[in-house]
């Protein structure tokens, strides 16, 4: 395989698409072994076939705010690859998204979805509308206009999305409202559904669960575990909440939280009522950390800044794409940490990755730690399709279950001559070699 040369062609086919680009460079760089060695993978252009979308849906959502006031956002649906399911993957709502997001969360979720030993394909879309600040009956009218020009390609056997940055269970409800209105038909079309109508137990907090449960056997690897172990945390959405309150009941400290604005230190840890009160300041659409020290003088808040400075033995980025650099790798490394576990996609950039896996830290991707969620979100949909409901402890243990053996495959395919364990490689060979396969059994589609 010429690597290269696949990555100028895709870079002058899609340029400025940064986030995009960089996902494929990594998984490329990561399987260039495996596939030199298979030549029947390149024979059949199985590459070039993986990197390209099956097709992407852009559509305009126009909606009026509640003063009467017109707006126009952009919607997208990404369809990446369904060799081995439906496609599957979240719907993001931030300002920042655009194709090259969209992409690259798309491309990670086929190899994500691949680890989790379930039959989902790679997908994902959303828009670039700011729930943030808005009212219900505005994020309402929004959701249904998304849902409108959305209900055309998506199914519960074709393409089933869920929640991501910006949309949760009150997003997923208005959308799947919607959804049954022009379908006329009550399916597993979205997963985070609410328990009442077609929910799984655990789901709200699988993906911080399962990042947790994943990082706990990175720790095993070496003797370790999160007793006693202080922990930073980034951002404080779905997945830093589920995460830190596992965190917590492992024996763990979690020290930082953080928003766009900067982040919070609790030397105490942020557990129980606090984890609480950030789900309240959460709910109310509040974009920022900083009331957590006023209500906990304990606490200090250190606007404009990232939790990477903090003295911690185990990171979990848990907010968004690049948000922790090859300085900050530089800090955790001095520092003493032993592990960083991505809960967010892509959290660190590839020259952090580097800095982090040259120093023999621990270091976890995305596509395999935070795959609990989607894993869940595959498990509401089993749970659909039987019209059957499992209890948390059922879900829980496989969702457990799960993660144990995604890490199992990143250690089988991962693992150095010196011992050293590279998930990075170990997660992208293990996906990657499953949907190859799946696509050779399936001709040239
Ligand atoms: P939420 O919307 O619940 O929370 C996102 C968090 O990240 C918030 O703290 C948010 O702060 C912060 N954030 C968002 N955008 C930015 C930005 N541009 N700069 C700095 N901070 C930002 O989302 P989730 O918890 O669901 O998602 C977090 C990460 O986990 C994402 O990378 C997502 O793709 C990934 N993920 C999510 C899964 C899920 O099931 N939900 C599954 C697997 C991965 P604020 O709201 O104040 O902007
Ligand atoms: O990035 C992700 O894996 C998610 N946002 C969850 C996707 C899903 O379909 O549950």
């Amino acid at each position: 395989m010429d690597l290269n040369k696949i990555l100028n062609d895709l870079e002058a086919k899609h340029p400025g698409e940064n986030e995009y680009l960089q996902a494929v460079r990594e998984v490329l760089e990561s399987i260039e072994d495996v596939v030199n060695e298979n030549p029947h993978f390149s024979t059949a252009g199985i590459i070039e076939r993986l990197v390209e979308p099956d097709r992407v849906l852009t559509f305009k959502i126009p909606w009026m705010d509640d003063e009467g006031n017109v707006h126009v956002n952009l919607g997208y649906r990404v369809q990446f690859n369904n060799a081995i399911g439906p496609y599957k993957g979240g719907l993001r709502f931030h300002p920042s998204v655009n194709l090259s997001i969209l992409k690259f969360l798309g491309f990670e979720q086929i190899f994500k979805n691949a680890l989790t030993t379930l039959p989902m394909g790679g997908g994902k879309g959303g828009s670039d509308f700011n729930p943030k600040g808005k009212s219900d009956a505005e994020i309402m009218r929004f959701c249904q206009g998304f849902m409108l020009e959305l209900v055309h390609i998506i199914g519960p056997d074709t393409d089933v999305p869920a929640g991501d940055i910006g949309v949760g269970g009150k997003e997923i409800g208005y959308l799947y409202g919607m959804y049954k209105k022009l379908a006329r038909e009550h399916t597993g079309v979205l997963t985070g559904k609410g328990l009442n109508w077609g929910g799984s137990l655990i789901r709200p907090e699988a993906t911080g669960f399962g990042a947790v449960y994943f990082a706990q056997e990175m720790l095993a690897t070496k003797g370790e575990s999160f007793k006693g172990k202080t922990v930073a945390v980034s951002g404080f959405g779905n997945v830093a909440w589920g995460a830190a309150s596992k965190v917590t009941e492992l024996g763990g400290k979690v020290v930082t939280i953080s928003g766009p604005d900067g982040y919070i230190h609790d030397p105490e840890g942020i557990s129980g009522d606090k984890i609480d009160y950030l789900l309240e300041l959460r709910a109310s659409n509040m974009d920022v950390v900083e009331p957590y020290a006023e209500e906990f003088p304990e606490a200090t808040f250190f606007a404009g800044k990232r939790p990477w400075e903090v003295k911690v033995d185990v990171a979990l980025p848990c907010a968004t794409q690049n948000e922790l650099d090859e300085n900050d790798a530089r800090n955790l490394v001095e520092n003493g940490c032993i592990c960083v576990a991505e809960g967010a996609n892509m959290p660190s950039t590839p020259e952090a990755v580097h800095t982090l896996q040259n120093n023999k830290i621990l270091f976890g991707p995305g596509k395999a730690v935070n795959a609990g969620g989607v894993a869940t979100s595959g498990l509401e949909m089993t749970q659909n399709a039987m019209k059957l409901a499992w209890t948390t402890e059922e879900v829980d243990a496989k969702l457990h279950h799960i993660m144990k053996s995604i890490h199992e495959a990143c250690v089988k395919n991962g693992t150095q001559a010196d011992g050293y364990i590279d998930y990075v490689k170990g997660a992208n060979v293990a996906g990657f070699l499953k949907v190859a396969n799946a696509m050779l059994d399936q001709g040239l589609i």
